[in-house]
C-alpha cells in the first residue's frame, strides 16, 4: 500500500513563540478540512513542545529539525532524537543541507543520526541534493543517488522513513527545479530505494524541497514518485501552508 503523502513545514531558524499562532491557524483549517496528506510543521527545538501541546489530537503533526547520532551525553548544544520524542515529536529531518553545509555533516553522519532517530521512534526524514556546481557538471543524478545510499543506514529497513531531494541552487531562491529536473531524480532515488530496501523501496516517500510555494505547488505535487513536499519559507504564514496543503 502506498503511505499517504507527506506535506512537512521546516521553520528552520525562524519562528518565535508568537509563531505558535500561525500552526494553531493551520491546526484549525485541517480540523475544518481533514487534509489528503500527512502534515508536519518542524519549528525550532525551542518551540517544539509547546507547538506538540498546542496541535495534541489535530491533524498535524510535529518534528524536530536535526537531531544528534547519539541518545545523550557531553554534546553542548545538541538535541538527541529521544528529546524530539520526549517533547512530542514524532518526526526529525536528517542532513538538511543546511546542516550539511553549516554544521559539515557528511552522509556517514546523518545516517547515524537516522539510525538514532528510528531508534528514538521517530521517522526520520533523510534529505539529499546537489550544488549548482554539480548540475553543470553533469553529475547531479550520480550525486545524489551516492548521498542517497550513504545517508540511509541499513537499520531503516522495515520502519518509516522518507528522503526529501532539495537540489541546493533551488533553496529560498525562489529558484524552483523543473518538473524534468524532479522526475528525472526522484526516479533514480526510486531505483536506489527498491535495490537497497526491496519491496519497502517501492512505497518509501521521496519529498521535493526547494522553494515550494503555493503557485508551484500543484504541477509539483501531481508530478511522478512526488510524495510530498519539505517546504521551508512559504510554511511559516498559515494561508500559505494551507494553500500547499490543499493543492494536492
Ligand atoms: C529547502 C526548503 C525547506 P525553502 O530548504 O527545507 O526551504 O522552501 O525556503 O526553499
Amino acid at each position: 500500500t502506498t503511505p499517504r503523502p507527506l506535506i512537512a513545514g521546516n521553520w528552520k531558524m525562524n519562528g518565535l513563540s508568537v509563531a505558535l499562532d500561525e500552526a494553531r491557524a493551520v491546526a484549525a483549517a485541517l480540523e475544518a478540512k481533514p487534509p489528503a496528506a500527512r502534515v508536519a510543521i518542524f519549528p525550532p527545538a525551542t518551540l517544539l513542545h509547546r507547538l506538540s501541546q498546542a496541535v495534541e489530537g489535530a491533524h498535524l503533526l510535529t518534528g524536530g529539525q536535526d537531531c544528534h547520532g547519539k541518545s545523550s551525553g557531553a554534546h553542548t548544544g545538541d538535541v538527541s532524537a529521544e528529546m524530539v520524542a520526549d517533547a512530542g515529536g514524532s518526526l526529525v529531518i536528517c542532513g538538511h543541507s543546511e546542516r550539511r553545509t553549516d554544521h559539515g555533516e557528511t552522509s556517514a553522519q546523518v545516517a547515524g543520526k537516522a539510525e538514532a532517530a528510528a531508534a528514538a521512534g521517530l521517522e526520520p526524514i533523510v534529505c539529499v541534493g546537489e550544488t549548482l556546481e554539480t548540475r553543470e557538471a553533469g553529475q547531479a543524478v550520480s550525486f545524489v543517488v551516492s548521498q542517497v545510499r550513504d545517508s540511509l543506514p541499513t537499520s531503516l529497513a522495515g520502519k518509516a522513513f522518507s528522503v526529501a531531494y532539495e537540489p541546493l541552487w533551488a533553496i529560498g531562491t525562489g529558484r524552483t527545479a523543473s518538473v524534468d529536473n524532479i522526475v528525472e531524480m526522484h526516479a533514480a532515488i526510486r531505483a536506489e530505494l527498491v535495490s537497497r530496501f526491496c519491496e519497502q523501496g517501492r512505497t518509501v516517500l521521496i519529498l521535493y524541497g526547494g522553494s515550494v510555494k503555493p503557485e508551484n505547488a500543484r504541477e509539483i505535487l501531481a508530478a511522478p514518485e512526488v510524495g510530498g513536499a519539505l517546504v521551508g519559507g512559504a510554511s511559516l504564514k498559515a494561508k500559505d501552508f494551507l494553500a500547499i496543503i490543499q493543492a494536492l
